[in-house]
């Protein structure tokens, strides 16, 4: 095969915050993408970054007190590692602040200037004269001009999703202090975004990738194209060539990363970065999530086409997550953090990587729940293929301890290549769901094959055929693993070394897929996949629920209530006399709390801080009428009042009666 080689990347990450299954939205499918390429014969590099600079990395710092490039090594790592834990192989993972970004933005931007396309302009810019600061993007809240709806300087992320210009917000305010904000003038760099109109209506219609990025691109051209505020008053950032007191807008250093990792990645191969990035199609396709797609479809192709750079020749946007069916929200708590929520517990990578490419087609809205993770797990990854996988590898060992020396059946040939192009039809088309099931379909084929021909039975009677049925069953098996490996990498390479195999599964083709296989000895095979128990998914599901419930009060306790609200919440003291774990949870507790005239039963989440015994006969603050919940099955009336990460419990200083109002 003799493709070009070509240059995929993902969206950078801001280093201001950990990796959440948002993320992985993206990430997942891109390195399937690469994997599956690679085994189909293509050369791919697999490129991507950290996005340091701008106002969410500075307000972030700012809001832990530390430098802007301390936060950014912090989450550059963390990003790095928990890539590589979910097998996302990057080819080089870069940084925008890296000394490589910097000199090629200053490049592009001198060159944007040297040819005319970027001008200056005096601007109305939000000020704060409290903190006697400019305020950029993210430093000052408002309203949309187009919705109408709460915006930040730069995007309308809650309404429209326009782009906002400086100065373009209403009803401004100061996102640190809370003031309102005034407008002053102020001198700043302009892009001519508008100049490009007639360019991008002829690159779009041809850009390849995902018909919903085009789309929306090719609109938004039709409708209107601003001209773009390249500058911004910050001190953190690449510099302005020419008005040093400046730096550029972290949408103009961002995607000049994936020309600048690719940089960085040749210095380190040998190889030539000029080949992907100066043509005048780029072999470039970028993974993006779709909130960023006018960046993308627009302002970056403008920008190179302007710079005399290639333009990419693919976009793929992924669709949103939604969490138990709300809009994915950190500050609402409808989050779910890979390390700490996933990995840390001790879930396989593998799992997610199928779930987020199994549950529904790249460009749709994915709603996450753990209990649809849980069913589709143990339903078709572990019932369906891994339940093949292991019937026949074991039968294989236990009758022959080999692959047995005979052909498999006829008709197996074409099935396996059926599965094949489909599933090569389907990636091609960016419909990684299909291709999965594409997969799954040839399990399950394996699965009514092995029941319908029975080798268990026939060996009793007919030694030679129960070879065929099984070496036509390992046949199946085989191609599954090198079809898997894109899915589920390890998973895959695990079976890979129960058929035999001392290799790595990843520097295969699918085209070996129909290869004879050698008769070689069997090793004693393992279930490939466990179970998802019941008790885990309550576990995952309350830690949701918990974060969520913390969210509302957090969003709450800002409110004023008047007295006569507070007086509605009836909080007493009571003594807990008895306290026991709950089955199957490590964090609950059921306890029974004394408040004067009864006993109250309370679930409380505080097993880890405390045990049992030193609970029993303390005093503590309980709200008494707050609505009967069930946590686990059990009811829960009242909730105990504690503080803090370790649930610090609040006793009253001096002893009093059970049952006493606190007022
Ligand atoms: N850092 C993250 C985002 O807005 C942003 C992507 C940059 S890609 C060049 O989703
Ligand atoms: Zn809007």
């Amino acid at each position: 095969m003799n493709h070009q080689p070509i240059l995929v990347t993902c969206g950078l990450p801001y280093t201001n915050g950990r990796c959440h299954l948002g993320h992985l939205r993206t990430y997942v499918p891109a390195d399937f993408f690469v994997r599956f390429l690679r085994r189909t014969g293509q050369e791919v590099v697999f490129i991507c970054g950290s996005d340091n600079h701008g106002t969410p990395i500075v307000v972030s710092a700012e809001e832990e007190g530390i430098l802007p490039r301390d936060l950014s090594l912090r989450y550059h790592k963390h990003f790095d590692e928990t890539f590589k834990q979910l097998s996302i192989n990057f080819d080089h993972f870069g940084m925008t602040d890296g000394e490589v970004n910097h000199r090629r933005t200053r490049s592009i931007v001198q060159r944007l200037i040297d040819k005319g396309y970027v001008y200056k302009k005096t601007i109305q810019q939000s000020y704060c004269a409290k903190c006697c600061r400019f305020l950029p993007d993210r430093y000052v809240e408002g309203n949309c001009p187009y919705c109408g709806v709460s915006a930040r300087g730069d995007e309308c992320d809650q309404g429209c999703g326009r782009h906002l210009e400086p100065g373009e917000i209403k009803n401004p305010r100061c996102r640190v202090c809370g003031q309102s904000a005034e407008l002053r003038e102020q001198e700043h760099y302009y892009f001519k975004l508008s100049e490009f109109r007639d360019f991008l209506l002829s690159y779009l219609p041809d850009l390849g990738g995902t018909v919903i990025a085009r789309n929306y691109a090719i609109g938004w051209v039709k409708e209107e194209l601003h001209d773009w505020c390249i500058t911004r008053t910050l001190d953190w950032g690449v510099r302005f060539p020419g008005a040093e007191h400046l730096v550029v807008y972290v949408w103009v250093d961002a995607p000049i990363g994936y020309i600048s990792f690719t940089e960085e990645w040749a210095e380190k191969t040998g190889e030539d970065w000029k080949a992907f990035w100066c043509g005048d199609i780029a072999p470039v396709t970028h993974f993006i999530g779709s909130d960023i797609i006018y960046h993308h479809t627009i302002f970056w192709p403008a920008m190179l086409k302007g710079a005399g750079y290639g333009v990419p020749e693919a976009i793929v946007a992924s669709g949103m997550l939604k969490v138990n069916d709300q809009k994915f929200s950190k500050s609402r708590g409808y989050v779910v953090w890979t390390g700490e929520d996933y990995l840390e517990k001790g879930m396989s990578p593998d799992y997610l990587r199928y779930y987020l490419l199994s549950y529904t087609n790249h460009t749709k809205d994915l709603n996450f729940a753990w209990k649809v993770f849980q069913e589709r797990m143990n339903n078709e990854v572990v019932g369906t293929l891994g339940n093949f996988i292991y019937r026949t590898l074991y039968f294989a060992y236990k009758f022959f301890g080999q692959i047995p020396e005979t052909s498999p059946d006829e008709t197996i040939s074409a099935e396996i290549q059926r599965s094949i192009d489909r599933i090569e039809t389907s990636v091609r088309a960016y419909e990684f769901k299909s291709a999965v099931d594409e997969l799954m379909a040839l399990a399950a084929y394996g699965n009514s094959y092995i029941q319908n021909n029975a080798p268990w039975q026939v060996v009793k009677t007919d030694r030679q055929a129960a070879e065929t049925i099984i070496r036509t069953c390992l046949q199946i098996v085989h191609a599954l693993t090198l079809l898997l490996e894109p899915v589920m990498p390890v998973s895959a390479q695990k079976v890979w070394s129960m058929l035999g195999n001392n290799d790595d599964v990843g520097t295969h083709r699918f085209s070996e897929a129909l290869d004879p296989l050698p008769p070689r000895t069997l090793p004693a095979p393992q279930p490939p996949f466990q179970k998802i128990e019941d008790e885990n998914v309550r576990e995952l599901e309350a830690t949701l629920q918990a974060r969520v419930e913390a969210a509302q009060m957090k969003a709450k306790s800002r409110e004023e209530v008047s007295i006569e609200d507070f007086g509605k919440i009836d909080i007493r003291v009571g003594t807990i006399t008895s306290a026991v774990p709950v089955k199957g949870s490590k964090k609950l507790l059921k306890l029974q709390v004394h408040v004067g005239e009864e006993e109250r039963q309370i679930v409380g989440g505080i097993a880890e801080f405390y045990s049992a015994e030193e609970l029993v006969g303390k005093e503590v603050v309980v709200v008494l009428n707050l609505k009967p919940v069930k946590i686990f099955g059990i009811e829960s009336r009242g909730m105990i009042l504690a503080a803090g990460d370790q649930a610090s419990l609040l006793v009253p200083l001096r002893p009093v009666e059970p049952g006493t109002k606190v007022r």
